[in-house]
């Protein structure tokens, strides 16, 4: 389908005579004239019947050129301003033009076209309608430029044409104008550039050169950004006459470019052409345009590019445009390699990749690195940018000038996913702008079998990013120098603005979804075009051969020379005899690991701090650390507390919180904690971000005063997102291992908004990416009768995800026993019952020479439970992290006398050792806490058994028998005791939702499992 797209080529062409002419007055610098303070003037003219909507802007923009200079409008104007301004009434301020006078004999015979009309209404009426036609343009003319390379899609799914876009000459009546009209001229508002130099132009032109600079190849959608600088910053990108000159060498640059995209997929089609690539057949300028977007960054300073991308074309960007090896890439195709590391490794179009190099166009240093990713489109987006805040953040990068992201998209994705709008909804955010990201998107206009029509309701697959005021360039990507000049104005964009811009590659895929897939079986027309499409490379090389820029005999050299190129590498690739997954890293550590990957060494030291470092971070904790600051009444007696504590050498959940952090602080580690309210604590029990009650948005963070040497400690409440802002802690964990990042959940069952992170990255990570990671989720846990929601941070669905196995009993010598399990697990589970475990076991995060996910079940009542106290003793040198608890009262002192141990985890301790109490049972019942649920402390849950050689075994929980912890621990309880005993069950019965909903329900669930677990006969008849 091909609209009509013009009208000034059907139009008369513009004789010598009426080429445009600048009137008496320079028009004032447009600057000027945008940052007059006053917008609306209020002088009498307002009150004029004609000065409605659009025409009060244009009389105000006369008007304000009148009062720098009534000489600088039409004679008819200055009469006009003077009457208004002299108070005359509303409707009698206009007076008919006086006749021209011989000072105005210089102008134009276009311009006394204009002047003598004989009415000035008329007058005015035709200059409004060209300034709403001129604005027309801008807002809707890319609904008809020519994007779609292939011509049988409208790359906005609407095959209409705007009635205010002249596509024939009757369109003119809209305005009120005829043909009549097209060879006046008229004065051109400050709101566009065409003119040039020139202020006024003959209609027919204006036309015309709105068509050049809106509806060729290059559809501009910006108009909803409500920033003035930012809208004529993009206008005077696209409709400055003239355009882009792209040098010779420019040309031949693209074009060398265009033939590296395109031949690399002939090379792999040739060699692997039953192996899917996800190849980049339709949308090859996809790497001109990325190469033009880094150029240009470069240019500007940017020495470090962060990108993620799906995986179309995604082996194309890393052989030419991060430059791996090619070798490296094509041994990913031999099925015979083994792999050299640990792991599950992952497919090639997954794995990411980090390189440094000069940039040949700018003679600079500059590293590039493509984040590992999943298939789940778009999961990597926050991740990006997370890497990316955090590169900045380390090199000081305060706003952005040295690192950047760059985000790569599909348009069925970019359009689908919930994960694009959440990420976007970062980029302004203080603690989580990367200060502008790049998107591309590879619009071939299908996702997979989908045609876009069943795939979005939105016009473009962009449309998301206007949530953010981004400008939307689409561009045929079919045109290179189209492609490279909006890429250019990205790059520059982002570099002027530091804010999100997108380049919308309109496209097509000329094979299936992958290699090996028919698209003809559901796009059979859309196909047939496809297959008589020439390809970009080729129509480019000619368009550059006929003018002269390049000869057919250097096309084809340069061809032969990339083609030589790829054999070669593929010659050397076979003698890769093993796959290393390392080579594929995208954030290496340097000098964490040793120079073959391996952690330093195999322990850490003790976790604990002098008498004196407690007491100094507890004062800290408890003291408002700058002069004349206000806090809340509340606030004052929660610090009153604290100080109180800290002078009983006593911490409670908070102040064990605040010992991990400020310690590590002091030790030069920077600590950064992100999540829903956060700084204050969803529970109130954190305050680590204090507001001044007189003085507003004046904070103090005490943890910053904690010592001049120390690393800064970021807090930052985020945003509503959890899969967003998961993946960006993520991402920012990744970037260095000489950090605690740590992400907490509002409660802990949000998280599972956030699944793909946990499923897709934190849980398989290292195992597909030989990448490890630190970061920390804190999920808080607990069922506090508190219904269904907010109780359950669904411990099951992370126990399930452990890769020990149930069934073996470690083979692991006992000095190495807790660091090698560590060492070899997935990620760490724990579900904490004391402060100062909570403060060792955030500590041991980074103490130890590797780095593990951790996830700690945080809770809600112990924060302030007196119990859940812990002593200065527990924290002291020497100390450590208690992977189990044993019994400590009087059970243990008499262990064969003990009829039952029963095995716990987080606050249930409580609720059991009251019960117990409560009973008198402190002799006969042994309670011992598993707080690192994973790894299975196999070994300390071996001697606690073994200590009570009389006692059967219970395992008690408080959630529900099929969630919580019981299936995890069971078969691992079993094969500890070699399956001698039963391990029993003492807990909520199995059922469909996390808890009840009924707080009676929930205190007659709670008393009959206590029941349980403390009828010594309760097991007897299952006996
Ligand atoms: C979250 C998610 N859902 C579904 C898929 C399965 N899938 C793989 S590619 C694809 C189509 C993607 O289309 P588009 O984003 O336009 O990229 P293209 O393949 O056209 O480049 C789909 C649905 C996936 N990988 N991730
Ligand atoms: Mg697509």
């Amino acid at each position: 389908m091909h609209r009509l797209r013009t009208c000034a080529s059907r139009l008369r062409p513009l004789t010598a005579s009426q080429t445009v002419q600048s009137l008496s007055q320079q028009r004032p610098a447009v600057i000027n004239r945008t940052l007059q303070p006053i917008r609306r003037y209020t002088a009498p003219v307002a009150a004029e019947p004609f000065l409605n909507g659009t025409s009060s802007n244009y009389v105000e923009e006369m008007y304000l050129a009148w009062l720098e200079d009534p000489k600088s409008v039409h004679k008819s104007w200055d009469v006009f301003f003077r009457n208004a301004n002299a108070g005359a009434p509303p409707g009698t301020a206009h007076q008919s033009p006086p006749p021209l006078g011989t000072s105005l004999a210089s102008l134009t015979q276009a311009q006394s076209l204009v002047g003598a009309q004989p009415n000035v209404e008329k007058l005015v009426e035709d200059h409004l309608a060209v300034q709403s036609l001129i604005r027309a343009y801008q807002i809707r003319g890319h609904h008809v430029a020519q994007l779609d390379p292939l011509g049988i899609m409208d790359a906005d799914l609407d095959s209409s044409v705007p009635s205010d876009i002249i596509t024939s000459t009757d369109k003119l009546g809209f305005y009120g104008l005829d043909e009549s009209d097209l060879d006046k001229v008229f004065r051109l508002p400050t709101t566009t550039f065409i003119g040039g130099e020139e202020s006024a132009l003959p209609l027919r032109e204006i036309i015309r050169r709105l068509e050049m600079a809106y509806c060729q190849h290059i559809g501009v959608e910006f108009m909803f950004i409500n920033d003035l600088d930012q809208c004529q910053w993009i206008r005077e990108k696209f409709e400055r006459p003239g355009g882009r000159h792209f040098t010779i060498e420019e040309k031949r640059t693209l074009l060398a470019r265009m033939i590296r995209s395109t031949r690399f997929e002939e090379f792999l089609q040739r060699k692997w052409s039953s192996e899917k690539r996800f190849g980049l057949e339709g949308c090859e300028s996809l790497i001109p345009a990325l190469k033009t977007i880094i150029d240009k960054s470069s240019e500007n300073g940017v020495e470090n590019v962060i990108m993620g991308m799906p995986h179309r074309g995604r082996l194309n960007v890393l052989a030419n445009v991060i430059r791996k090896e090619l070798e490296q890439i094509f041994c990913q195709f031999d099925s015979k390699l083994e792999a050299a590391d640990e792991g599950s490794g992952d497919v090639k179009y997954h794995l990411g990749m980090y390189h440094r190099r000069i940039n040949r166009v700018t003679d600079r240093n500059i590293t590039l690195s493509l984040v590992a990713n999943p298939s789940h489109l778009e999961a990597v987006n926050p991740v990006v940018q997370g890497k990316c805040k955090a590169e900045q953040f380390y090199c000081g990068d305060t706003d952005g000038k040295r690192v950047m992201s760059v985000l790569l998209h599909g348009d069925a994705a970019f359009a689908g996913q919930g994960i694009v709008y959440e990420t976007f909804h970062l980029s302004d955010l203080p603690s989580y702008t990367t200060h502008g990201t790049v998107h591309v998107v590879a619009n071939n206009q299908i996702g997979f079998t989908t045609d876009p029509r069943m795939a979005r309701s939105s016009p473009y697959p962009t449309d998301v990013a206007r949530v953010v005021n981004a400008p939307i360039f689409h561009v045929n990507a079919d045109d290179p120098e189209a492609v490279a000049y909006v890429c250019e104005v990205a790059a520059e964009w982002r570099a002027t603005f530091h804010k999100d811009v997108v380049v919308d590659l309109v496209c097509y895929r000329r094979n299936g979804h992958n290699e090996m897939d028919e698209p003809m079986f559901t796009q059979p027309l859309m196909y047939k075009t496809i297959k008589k499409q020439k390809g970009v490379m080729l129509k480019y090389a000619e368009k550059l051969i006929e003018e002269g820029s390049v000869t057919r005999q250097e096309y084809e050299e340069e061809i032969a020379k990339y083609d030589k190129i790829c054999e070669e590498a593929h010659a050397r690739s076979k003698d890769e005899k093993i796959l290393h997954i390392k080579h594929w890293l995208d954030s290496p550590w340097p000098g964490f690991f040793t120079l073959d990957g391996q952690s330093k060494s195999m322990s850490a030291p003790s976790t604990g701090l002098t008498e004196e470092e407690l007491s100094h971070i507890g004062q800290v904790a408890s003291s408002v650390p700058v002069e004349d600051f206000t806090i809340h009444g509340g606030l004052s007696r929660v610090l009153k507390s604290r100080g109180e504590m800290i002078r009983n050498r006593t911490v409670d959940w908070a102040l064990g919180e605040y010992m991990a952090f400020g310690s590590l602080l002091k030790e030069g580690i920077h600590v950064r904690l992100s999540g829903q309210d956060v700084e204050r604590g969803t529970f109130s029990h954190r305050h680590h971000v204090l507001h001044d009650q007189n003085v507003d948005k004046r904070t103090c963070i005490p943890m910053n005063h904690m010592d001049p040497n120390q690393a800064p400690y970021t807090v930052c409440n985020s945003s509503l997102s959890e899969y967003g802002v998961l993946g960006f802690e993520l991402g920012f964990a990744m970037a260095s291992p000489n950090a605690l990042v740590l992400w907490e959940a509002q409660f802990g069952d949000f998280h599972n908004t956030a699944q793909c992170i946990i499923d897709q990255f934190i849980c398989p990570g290292q195992a597909k990416w030989v990448r490890q990671n630190g970061i920390v989720l804190l999920l808080p846990h607990g069922m506090e009768g508190m219904g269904p929601e907010h109780s359950s941070a669904r411990p099951e669905r992370f126990l399930q995800m452990c890769n020990d196995d149930p069934d073996v009993y470690p083979k692991i010598k006992p000095e190495d026993f807790a660091v090698q399990q560590l060492i070899d697990c997935n990620w760490i589970v724990v579900n904490i019952s004391n402060p100062a475990n909570l403060f060792h076991v955030l500590r041991r995060q980074i103490l130890y020479p590797f780095r593990k996910p951790l996830i700690i079940f945080t809770p809600k009542s112990l924060l302030r439970h007196p119990e859940a106290k812990s002593n200065f003793d527990e924290m002291l040198p020497g100390t450590h992290f208690q992977r189990l608890i044993s019994e400590a009262g009087p059970a243990a002192d008499n262990p064969a006398d003990v009829k039952r141990i029963v095995f716990c985890t987080g606050k249930v301790y409580y609720e059991l050792n009251r019960e117990r109490k409560t009973r008198g049972m402190e002799n006969t019942v042994a309670i011992s806490r598993i707080e690192q649920l994973s790894p299975f402390p196999f070994d300390l849950v071996k001697s606690e058994t073994e200590k009570y050689p009389n006692a059967d075994i219970v395992w008690c929980q408080e959630e529900h028998k099929n969630q919580g912890y019981y299936d995890y621990v069971k078969p691992r309880m079993r094969t500890t005791i070699a399956r001698i005993k039963p391990v029993w069950y003492a807990g909520r019965g199995s059922a469909a939702a996390p808890a009840t909903g009924n707080k009676k329900a929930h205190l007659l669930e709670l008393s009959r499992f206590l029941n349980t677990a403390f009828d010594l006969d309760a097991f007897k008849e299952h006996e």
